[in-house]
């Protein structure tokens, strides 16, 4: 008899993990990626709590005296990647990247803790100090425009999706000098970011490594610097889960609430009324980016969805047949297997599942839930998919998706409820 989902979800984290800490996949990403590690310690959870809580640990060793946790640890050299640390010359040690990502530690953190209380709490007591300066790092360097803001398209974890068109189009990609991608020796080209983008995405590291990292020179003067409505709904579900903690733990969390109300608040910035739901901005010239893809959907993430902009939402959706996709098929720049320009992110579709659980919206929830397993159970454990005919794209044996089989797509609704 051959091995059941559940056992090949589980043997792609044991074998995608080096000891302490869960490589997204063999290949194409042999470090220790920031979101992707707080995907794994969820999915540990389902059967090795100890371990799980291990790698939340060892992010945040990587933490900055800043309160930033890198988006990659570069634990150990590895040629496979670019760009890597001899590129983004932090200074730090272990060396890591200088941007963030997105900061969703908080709110894997009190699932795991949730399903086991006992193997977690002094864990948890432990991590929440280092937690609580990572947001109040995001609130400070982030936050200052409202809502929350990006310095790289890298640090949204959507890293080519069309809501960075506007920012990427200031940046001039023309003087990074020579370099070789590595991703394309792995993966497909035309799954890929194109050129044009790379040589962006390095003349942002470049300016980041020139200033020599100092947070506020990047926001200030970077080349880039977007509002992100998937940041903010995240940053705002983060920060009530790290309340929510603090609270159990017997802490004073008025600064959080405080965070929470202004990201709220800020949220009326990146309202696109014209498209009707919350869009990417340009905080440099002011202009939307007038997409609609997964970032609007993590909207239930922070609260509820009004009827007339769900409505928009589901119409998107309702094109596809497998999933959420990163972007609207009905749109001209529409890309169904170009990495975050229209594919279905498995990974994506489990945070704003859990956004539609608790908004009491479980009829989408398994909807949406039903559609991903379907695409895992026929195309396998990749890291993304063609949200039209479910073709299993990128990287295979993948970290993340994995672990959200083990927590959430792989199992039917009266589990997950
Ligand atoms: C840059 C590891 C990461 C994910 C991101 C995804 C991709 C890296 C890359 O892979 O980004 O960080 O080189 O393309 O976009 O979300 O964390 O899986």
């Amino acid at each position: 008899m051959g091995r059941s989902m559940d056992e090949i979800a589980r043997d792609i984290l044991r074998s995608n993990d080096r000891g302490g800490y869960t490589i997204p996949t063999a290949g194409l990403y042999p470090y220790q990626w920031n979101w992707d590690s707080a995907f794994a310690a969820w999915g540990f959870s389902t059967f090795n709590p100890d371990r799980a809580w291990t790698e939340l640990e060892r992010l945040f060793e990587a933490q900055w005296d800043t309160g930033m946790v890198p988006h990659i640890v570069f634990w150990k050299p590895d040629p496979g990647y670019f760009p890597g640390p001899e590129v983004w010359r932090t200074a730090t040690h272990p060396p890591t990247s200088g941007i963030s990502q997105p900061p969703v530690a908080a709110i894997l953190a009190r699932l795991i803790l949730r399903a086991d209380d006992a193997a977690g709490r002094e864990r948890i007591a432990a991590l929440y100090p280092k937690l609580l300066a990572s947001h109040r790092w995001w609130h400070r360097h982030r936050c200052s425009a409202g809502p929350a803001a990006i310095t790289h398209p890298w640090e949204s974890g959507r890293d080519n999706c069309p809501d960075w068109d506007p920012g990427m189009a200031n940046v001039d990609g023309s003087r990074v000098g020579p370099y070789t991608r590595r991703d394309t020796g792995h993966v497909d080209a035309s799954m890929r970011p194109t050129k044009a983008d790379y040589d962006r995405y390095l003349a942002i590291v470049q300016f980041g490594r020139g200033c020599g990292w100092d947070q506020d020179e990047i926001v200030r003067n970077g080349p880039f610097l977007m509002a992100d409505p998937a940041m903010t709904f995240i940053l705002i579900r983060a920060h009530r889960d790290l309340a929510a903690i603090g609270r159990d733990l017997g802490q004073d969390v008025s600064e959080i609430d405080g965070w929470i109300g202004a990201l709220t608040e800020g949220l009326a910035e990146i309202w696109n009324a014209d498209l009707g739901v919350h869009d990417a901005r340009d905080l440099r010239t002011g202009a939307f980016a007038n997409t609609l893809g997964s970032g609007a959907f993590l909207a239930w993430l922070s609260g509820d969805v009004p009827p007339e902009v769900e409505a928009r939402l589901v119409a998107v959706w309702d094109r596809t047949r497998y999933g959420i996709p990163s972007a609207d098929p009905g749109a001209s720049n529409f890309e169904p297997r170009r990495y975050w320009r229209g594919p279905m992110w498995p990974v994506v579709n489990a945070l704003i599942a859990l956004g539609l659980a608790d908004a009491g919206r479980s009829d989408l929830a398994e909807r949406l839930r039903a559609e991903t397993a379907e695409s895992i159970r026929a195309g396998g454990f990749n890291e993304y998919f063609d949200p039209m005919d479910g073709t299993p794209c990128g990287g295979a044996n993948f970290t993340w998706t994995a672990a959200i089989w083990l927590t959430w797509a792989g199992r039917d609704a009266a589990e997950v409820a």
